[in-house]
């Protein structure tokens, strides 16, 4: 089998530059007609009255196909996607929390070390506790939700919406991706110049294989399996005591998972950080792709990024 990923990311400025820009009520930078033809089906339970710090959500399209949903228990985030909902789950990745711990880097290769941690926060195998779930309908009429638990100094919050919405980043989550962000909040540091690591591990069912997009940026992994994908994005910049700031992550560039991914913050007790995780979702891309009276726009951009403006991705699978 061979994945050919086309993460078809659309330059909307430059559609503005053409005279094409649509009307954009949310501010979120995705023009409406494009949330119009992707906008999707949330459902929701585990909250609160199952369990107040599970979380189960499922988005699928409007016409019930292209499903995956979204678990969270016990520090992990799984997300499973069903193509054919109809079918079992063709593909599912668990996003687990490991730790966060602050390390002295004695070796001085910015990265935590054997010997090397100070204060560690187990985030598997321990009680969250409670965060609150919130449930949200915006300017452009989107129902999104944020789910939240907490493991103090750790917040961990899962964001999903039936459209695009508008991140800190300022790249809008897509409606095919669960955002997840990390909030710490005064974490108690002991040794100056030490940094901060988060360890988490991803796994995939059935066994996939990790890579970089094609042509994509190195803050992205794809998993594959059969035929289908999910890919893992980060932000590398974070806002850490009022600067920008680049974090440093190790993480793993291909091969069999599972697959333990470490993110370096700076020597900061409070910060935020975001990740995504999102379905190549066949049906989503052809969705997003413009109707035919736009065909004719003369600036039509397209790049390989996953993590770009927009996400309207392609996973085109040949067998041989
Ligand atoms: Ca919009
Ligand atoms: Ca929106």
């Amino acid at each position: 089998m061979r994945v050919l990923f086309l993460g078809a990311t659309l330059s909307f400025l430059l559609l503005a530059a053409a005279g094409a820009w649509a009307s954009d009520v949310d501010h979120d930078l995705v023009p409406d007609d494009l949330e119009d033809r992707t906008e999707r089906v949330l459902a929701a339970r585990g909250f609160p009255a199952e369990d107040p710090t599970a979380f189960y959500t499922r988005s699928e399209a409007r016409d019930g196909a292209d499903a995956f949903e979204v678990d969270w228990s016990d520090g992990a985030t799984v997300l499973s996607y069903l193509p054919d909902p109809a079918e079992p789950p063709a593909l599912r990745v668990t996003l687990q929390l490991l730790s966060l711990s602050e390390f002295e880097d004695r070796d001085g290769n910015g990265l935590p070390g054997v010997g090397e941690a100070r204060t560690v926060v187990a985030l598997q195998d321990v009680a969250y506790r409670p965060g609150g779930l919130e449930e949200v309908t915006l300017a452009d009429g989107a129902r999104a939700l944020s789910f939240t638990v907490l493991r103090p100094p750790l917040a961990v919050r899962l964001d999903v919406g039936t459209r695009f919405r508008s991140a800190d980043s300022g790249t809008a989550l897509s409606p095919v991706e669960v955002g997840i962000r990390f909030l710490v909040d005064q974490f108690s540091l002991a040794s100056r110049g030490s940094g901060l690591a988060l360890q988490f591990r991803v796994s995939s069912e059935p066994q996939g294989i990790l890579g970089l997009p094609p042509g994509g940026a190195e803050n992205t992994r794809l998993v594959t399996a059969a035929r289908q994908g999910i890919y893992l994005a980060w932000d590398e910049r974070i806002t850490a005591d009022g600067n920008a700031t680049v974090v440093v992550s190790e993480a793993p560039a291909e091969g069999p998972g599972p697959w333990v991914f470490t993110v370096v913050y700076p020597w900061v007790p409070t910060f935020e950080h975001a990740l995504r995780l999102g379905v190549l979702s066949t049906s989503h891309a052809a969705r997003s792709a413009p109707p035919p009276a736009d065909v004719s726009v003369p600036v039509f951009f397209a790049s390989f990024a996953v993590t770009g403006v927009v996400v309207a991705a392609t996973v085109w699978a040949r067998r041989r």
